[in-house]
């Protein structure tokens, strides 16, 4: 009853607002300081376009120099340096026009301000500037999506055969690893499956799965390529790793894929860095519930011969969950006929599944 009472006076205010300001128009008009008044309107009006301008291109100036190196943290993958060049290409183009057009913008508004007894120009046509101003940006676009399109075609091209395979599996809230083991094959899993012990739903009567280990990083070795496995266990979330450049959807139920090649080792980047502490970071930077903001996890880039050698240490999941390998040898865990047959999706799906980023 109040809110209503409030909400009725604020009505009634702004209804004797109104009536107050066509009162003020009405005597304006009569005492023959109405057009004055548009001209002192329109001056500040013309006044404060450009101050927004100024303060606008001031303020963005400061936040691109005071954040620059957060949003633009050190490169270590190879097409990393190739999506940066191309970004950069494109916002100097798109940056010169977009200065250009807005101070045009700006200042002519001030410059053709209402002026009394000034009259605005026609100017029907001209076929010449119609097809000057449709043809160059064109061709500049055209040139901008073909650069753009020749380098995602290489980025999300097939991944060379001796890539090492990791499957991340994304969860409110964390990432799941998983490793093919000596047979480089990663073996079934099944959702029917998973509960709090076997988190990823290993399908044991897989032979390929047998030998397959969780990790709770993610160990890639330096200059050689990496293909990542990409999916989620309930809701969309993403794979997205800054310092390589990556950046992929993990979708319930289409398993999405990205490749690319670490160059700098997480040593390397701790010594570049000055930073002792420094890890590479997987981040899901897809609103995905709660948790989001905690969703996390690290990738360690070994030399080559560390990778070996941490690889070589894995135990398997079989290995380490005797009970269920068991439980799965007993038969009494069923044998899940509807089951995919591949953990990886059908080439159709993950094209389309990038497709749409
Ligand atoms: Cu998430």
């Amino acid at each position: 009853m109040i809110a209503l009472g409030i909400l009725l006076a604020l009505v009634l205010l702004l209804v004797v607002f109104g009536l107050l300001f066509r009162l003020q128009i009405l005597t304006s008009i009569f005492s023959g300081s109405y057009a004055r008044q548009i001209g002192l309107s329109n001056r500040v009006n013309a006044i404060l376009m450009v101050v927004f301008m100024v303060v606008g291109m001031a303020a963005f100036a400061y936040s691109f120099v005071a954040n620059f190196d957060k949003m633009n943290p050190p490169i270590a993958s190879v097409h990393g340096l190739h999506t940066e060049k191309l970004f950069w290409t494109t916002m100097i183009i798109i940056g010169i026009v977009f200065v250009l057009t807005q101070v045009a913008l700006f200042v002519y508004s001030y410059k053709y301000q209402y002026r009394e007894g000034r009259r605005a120009f026609f100017y029907s046509h001209n076929n010449k500037i119609e097809v000057i101003w449709t043809v160059i940006p064109a061709i500049v676009m055209a040139g901008l999506v073909f650069g753009g399109w020749k380098e995602w075609s290489n980025i999300m091209g097939p991944a060379p055969k001796d890539a090492v395979e990791v499957e991340i599996m994304g969860k409110q809230f964390n990432f799941l690893v998983r490793y093919p083991g000596r047979d480089q094959k990663l073996g079934r899993i099944n959702y029917r499956l998973i509960d709090a012990t076997n988190e990823f739903g290993f399908d044991l009567n897989d032979q390929r799965g047998l030998d397959d280990f969780t990790a709770s990083e993610v160990h890639v070795p330096k200059g050689h390529p990496v293909l990542l496995h990409i999916r989620s266990r309930d809701v969309l979330h993403a794979v997205y790793a800054p310092h390589f450049r990556v950046q992929m959807y993990a979708v319930p139920g289409m398993p999405t894929k990205f490749w690319f090649i670490p160059t700098k080792s997480t040593d390397e980047m701790r010594a570049q860095t000055g930073n002792p502490n420094f890890n590479y970071e997987i981040a899901c930077n897809q609103i995905c519930g709660r948790g989001h903001f905690a969703m996390k996890a690290n990738i360690i880039v070994d030399e080559p011969d560390d990778y070996i050698a941490w690889y070589a240490q894995q135990k398997s999941f079989a290995d380490q969950n005797p009970d269920i390998l068991a439980a799965f040898k007993n038969k009494k865990t069923p044998v899940i006929e509807d089951a995919p047959a591949e953990t990886t999706a059908a080439p159709a799906a993950t094209e389309k599944a990038q497709a749409s980023l």
